[in-house]
C-alpha cells in the first residue's frame, strides 16, 4: 500500500484511535458566518468483463450490488414480504417504523406477496433501469420462506428481466437452497459475523432451532455450521453468493480477516464488511450498552487487511428492506400502496430493455474513460511515485461529478494513486444547502465525514464552504464538473502531483473520518 493513505494497522487503532472530534470542533469554532454564498445556489465488485467468466459477468453487470460500476447507473429494490426472524442478534431492533430515520431493522411499509408484486411492476414501470428485486426483510427472508417464494414465483412470469436476490442470516439456508435453485434466484447474500462460536456468542444471544430456543456458544455452533454449510451447497449449485460482515470493533474486527479467508475457501464470490451502526435510541443491545461502531480508518483498515482474499464489495448503502432506487437514493416514498394505486402501471419489457441498454452504454464510456485516464496518470511524472490520496465525490448518479456540494446527502469516496481509481466507500452527510441556503452548522459534520479526503470533486460550490474546507485541508474542486468521477479524480490527481513535484504543494497525510451513524437503512441481514 501506498504511503499517505498506507493507514494504521487494526491495533495500532486500538491501541491510540485518533479522534475526529477535534478536527470536527475546531472546523465548528471557524464557522463562516450565517448564509453562506454561492453554496445557496481487482475482480470482484470492481470487476469487469476482462476479470471474470462471460456467465459470471453476465449475471453481475447489471446488478448494483455485486457490480461498483454498475452500481452508479442501475438501481434496486427490496419489497418487505419477511417480517419474521430465526435469530436475535444484539445489532437489531426490528420493534421501530420511522420512515425519517431509517436505520437497522425499520421498514415502512410490510407487504403480502400480492401487494409486493403490485409494487415491483409499479417501479419496473417508472423506472426502467431497476434490474434487481431483493427479498432483504425486515426479518429473514428464509425464516419467511413461503411469504419469499411466493413473491419470487410470480415475478419470475410477470417481470422475467428483474434478477432476484435475497439475503439471509443462514440458519435456516441449507433446507431451501433447492428452493432457491428453484426460483432461479441467482443471488444470495449470507451475514456471517464469524467463524468461531465463542465470538459468535458475543454477537447472538439466540437462535430459534427445532422448535426451542438456544443460546451461548451452542447457539452461535448450530449458526456457523448452517451458514458454511449453506455457503457451499450454492457455490456447488452456481448460485453468486456476497457475505456481508458486521465489523464491531473489539468483538470481531480482526477476526474478519478469517471470516474473509473461510468464505473465500468455500467460493463466496464477494465479502462485504459493513461498519455497526448502534446509536443508543435505536436501543439495540450494543446501542444500548455503548458498544461503537468503527471510524472510516477502522472500517477501512479492516478492508484493506483483506485485500488479497474474498473480493471485497466497499460501495454498499445498507439499505433498507423497503429501498427503491439507485444505492445511495431512497424513493421509497413515491411507491407506497396508496400511491401504486393511482399510477397507470405498464409493464413494457421491449422498453425496458431499449432504456438499459442506453444506460449499459453509459457504464461502458464510464469505464473507457477510466482505463484512459489511468493511462494518462501512468505515464505523468515520475515524482512522488508512492502518493496514494482519497478524494470525495458529489454525484446524482451516471458516474459523473454532477452534483452541487449543498445538495449532496452522500460523498463517494475514491482511493486514487497512479494505478488504480478505486470506489472505497461513501461518506452520509446532512445537507448543506437547505432551502436554499447554506446552513453553515452542518459545516463541521460534512468536514469530519471526509476528513480523510485530500480533495472534494463537485460541480459547483459557494464561496463560504469552499474557504472552510480549504482552512481543513481539503481541497474543493469545481474544475471537472459534469465529467466522469475516475477520470476527473484522476485527473486532478496528476495536477495534484505536478503540483508536489514543483515544490507549490507538500504532500501531508489526512487525519480519520466519521462515520455517520443512523442514516437510511435496514437490517443488515435485512439487507445484503
Ligand atoms: Fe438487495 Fe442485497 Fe440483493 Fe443488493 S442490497 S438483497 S444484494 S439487491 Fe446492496 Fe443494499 Fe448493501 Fe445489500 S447496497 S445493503 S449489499
Ligand atoms: Fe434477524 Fe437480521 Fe435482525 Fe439479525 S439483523 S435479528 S438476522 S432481522
Amino acid at each position: 500500500m501506498s504511503s499517505s493513505t498506507a493507514f494504521v494497522s487494526i491495533s495500532d487503532l486500538r491501541k491510540g484511535r485518533q479522534a475526529v472530534s477535534a478536527v470536527i470542533e475546531s472546523a465548528a469554532a471557524s464557522g463562516c458566518g450565517t448564509s453562506g454564498g454561492s453554496g445557496k445556489a481487482s475482480c470482484g465488485s470492481s470487476g469487469g468483463p476482462d476479470d471474470m467468466p462471460a456467465d459470471i459477468w453476465d449475471k453481475v453487470k447489471n446488478h448494483p450490488c455485486y457490480s461498483e460500476e454498475a452500481h452508479h447507473h442501475f438501481a434496486r429494490m427490496h419489497v418487505a414480504v419477511a417480517p419474521a426472524c430465526n435469530i436475535q442478534c444484539n445489532y437489531c431492533n426490528r420493534k421501530y417504523d420511522c420512515s425519517n430515520e431509517s436505520r437497522p431493522g425499520v421498514v415502512s411499509q410490510k407487504l403480502t406477496p400480492d401487494q409486493a408484486v403490485k409494487k415491483v411492476l409499479a417501479v419496473a414501470s417508472e423506472i426502467p433501469q431497476m434490474t434487481v428485486l431483493g427479498i432483504a426483510g425486515p426479518g429473514d427472508a428464509l425464516a419467511n420462506p413461503k411469504k419469499t417464494f411466493d413473491t419470487m414465483r410470480e415475478l419470475t412470469e410477470r417481470a422475467p428481466d428483474i434478477k432476484l436476490c435475497l439475503s439471509t442470516n443462514g440458519l435456516a439456508l441449507p433446507e431451501m437452497v433447492d428452493e432457491i435453485c428453484k426460483h432461479n434466484i441467482d443471488h444470495v447474500t449470507i451475514t456471517i459475523n464469524m467463524v468461531d462460536p465463542e465470538i459468535g456468542a458475543k454477537i447472538y444471544p439466540w437462535i430459534f432451532w427445532d422448535h426451542r430456543r438456544i443460546t451461548g456458544v451452542e447457539a452461535a455452533t448450530i449458526l456457523h455450521q448452517q451458514q458454511m454449510k449453506g455457503l457451499e451447497m450454492l457455490t456447488a449449485r452456481g448460485v453468486l453468493t456476497k457475505i456481508n460482515s458486521v465489523l464491531i470493533p473489539g468483538i470481531n474486527d480482526e477476526h474478519l480477516i478469517e471470516v474473509n479467508r473461510e468464505v473465500k475457501k468455500r467460493g463466496a464470490f464477494l465479502h462485504n464488511i459493513m461498519p455497526l451502526i448502534s446509536e443508543a435510541e435505536h436501543g439495540t443491545v450494543f446501542g444500548l450498552t455503548g458498544q461503537r461502531g468503527p471510524s472510516a480508518q477502522e472500517l477501512k483498515a479492516v478492508q484493506d487487511a483483506c485485500m488479497g482474499g474474498a473480493n471485497l464489495m466497499r460501495h454498499c448503502r445498507q439499505c433498507r428492506a423497503d429501498a427503491v432506487g439507485l444505492l445511495g437514493e431512497d424513493r421509497s416514498d413515491e411507491f407506497t400502496l396508496d400511491k401504486i394505486e393511482q399510477m397507470d402501471v405498464v409493464y413494457d419489457l421491449d422498453k425496458r430493455r431499449a432504456y438499459q441498454a442506453q444506460v449499459e452504454a453509459q457504464r461502458q464510456a464510464q469505464h473507457e474513460a477510466k482505463q484512459s485516464a489511468l493511462k494518462d496518470v501512468a505515464a505523468g511524472t515520475e515524482a512522488d511515485e508512492d502518493i496514494s490520496v482519497l478524494v470525495a465525490v458529489a454525484t446524482e448518479g451516471q458516474g459523473l461529478v454532477n452534483q452541487h456540494f449543498g445538495h449532496a446527502t452522500e460523498f463517494q469516496i475514491y482511493e486514487i494513486s497512479r494505478s488504480q481509481a478505486l470506489f472505497v466507500g461513501h461518506r452520509r452527510v446532512d445537507l448543506y444547502c437547505q432551502g436554499g441556503y447554506g446552513e453553515d452548522e452542518q459545516l463541521p459534520s460534512i468536514v469530519g465525514a471526509i476528513n480523510d479526503c485530500h480533495a472534494v470533486l463537485v460541480s459547483k460550490i459557494g464561496a463560504c464552504p469552499r474557504d472552510e474546507l480549504m482552512a481543513a485541508g481539503i481541497e474543493p474542486v469545481d474544475a471537472y464538473a459534469h465529467e466522469f468521477i475516475e477520470k476527473a479524480a484522476l485527473s486532478w490527481f496528476a495536477d495534484y502531483r505536478q503540483r508536489v513535484a514543483s515544490g507549490l504543494v507538500t504532500h501531508q497525510p489526512r487525519g480519520d473520518a466519521r462515520i455517520r451513524q443512523g442514516a437510511f437503512t435496514s437490517a443488515p441481514e435485512a439487507v445484503a
